[in-house]
């Protein structure tokens, strides 16, 4: 597929996609989803993809969906949301969800309605000092999507969750990262050198582990603590087989840096 709405690339184990509508603040329009679905798609079937990292071009991460898609004329039929959501919004989240990888979001500005909430799903969201993220929804009359309405509370608790969620005010990254919202707020300057640095870090992890981590601890918050122990143990059986635990164990013995091949 020859993409028009983003930019993707893959190296040294490294995936990086950067959203890349800047006229429009990077927000969604159909293309745009069809193209990060199958980028998507493409890291599940690469096994060579150890970590991504999503952000946005120009001055902006992503303003959510393209209103400009939404309007309707006068007298017009009104649009039918929920097949968006559906087809585009819904399958991104569970798709970054459970990508078997660790997903950095850098989030380079303004980070607005279903943007903030995709950037919410990944799991570092690391922002420049002069970004926002705003739940814009309230806006125009529409409910936090993307998942906003399930991690916003889980993350916030509800006066929080539900002060962003209602009033749609700009929350700047440095009071994210203080309300636990997000990984780190860094200065301006300094967003590519750090998330370089981290993904390169995550591209020579134990990635079958980190993979596992994420999961445990997303699909955790519906279960029981005994049921929680039993994931827990299923994980610790099946790592015990991966060639990265044989790995870091003798590393360890050995006392050298440890070569993991995410095996
Ligand atoms: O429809 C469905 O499928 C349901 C799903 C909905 C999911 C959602 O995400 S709903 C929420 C949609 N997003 C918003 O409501 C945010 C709209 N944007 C803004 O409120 C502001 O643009 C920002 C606060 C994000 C940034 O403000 P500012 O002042 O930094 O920039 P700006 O001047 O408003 O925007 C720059 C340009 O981008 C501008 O175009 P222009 O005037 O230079 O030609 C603006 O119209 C355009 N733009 C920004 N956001 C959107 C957009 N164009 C279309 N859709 C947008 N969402």
């Amino acid at each position: 597929m020859t993409y028009q709405t983003i930019l993707f690339e893959l190296s040294e184990g490294i995936a990086r996609l950067t959203l890349n509508r800047p006229e429009r603040l990077n927000s969604f329009n159909a293309a745009m989803h069809a193209e990060v679905q199958d980028a998507l798609a493409a890291l599940q079937r690469d096994t060579s993809a150890r970590v991504l990292v999503i952000t946005g071009a120009g001055r902006g991460f992503c303003a959510g969906q393209d209103l400009s898609d939404r309007l309707v004329a006068p007298g017009g039929a009104p649009p039918d949301l929920g097949p968006s959501i559906e087809r585009g919004y819904k399958p991104l989240i569970l798709a970054l969800r459970r990508l078997p990888l660790p997903v950095i979001a850098a989030v380079n500005g303004v980070a607005a309605g279903a943007g903030a909430n995709i950037a919410l799903a990944c799991d570092l969201v690391i922002a420049a000092r002069s970004a926002t993220f705003i739940q814009a929804f309230s806006k125009i009359g529409l409910v936090p999507d993307s998942g906003g309405t399930w991690i916003l509370p889980r993350l916030l608790g509800p006066a929080r969750a539900l002060g962003l969620a209602l009033l749609g005010e700009k929350l700047p990254a440095e009071q994210a990262a203080q309300w636990g919202l997000i990984w780190r707020c860094v200065e301006d300057g300094q967003l590519t050198a750090e998330v370089d640095t981290l993904a390169r870090h995550l591209a020579a992890a134990p990635t079958r582990g980190l993979a596992r981590t994420k999961q445990a601890m997303l699909e955790g918050w519906g279960r029981t603590l005994a049921e929680q122990l039993d994931v827990e143990r299923d994980y610790q059986q099946e790592l015990g087989h991966s060639a990265d635990y044989a790995e870091g164990v003798a590393a360890f013995m050995e006392k050298r840096v440890p070569h993991f091949t995410g095996r």
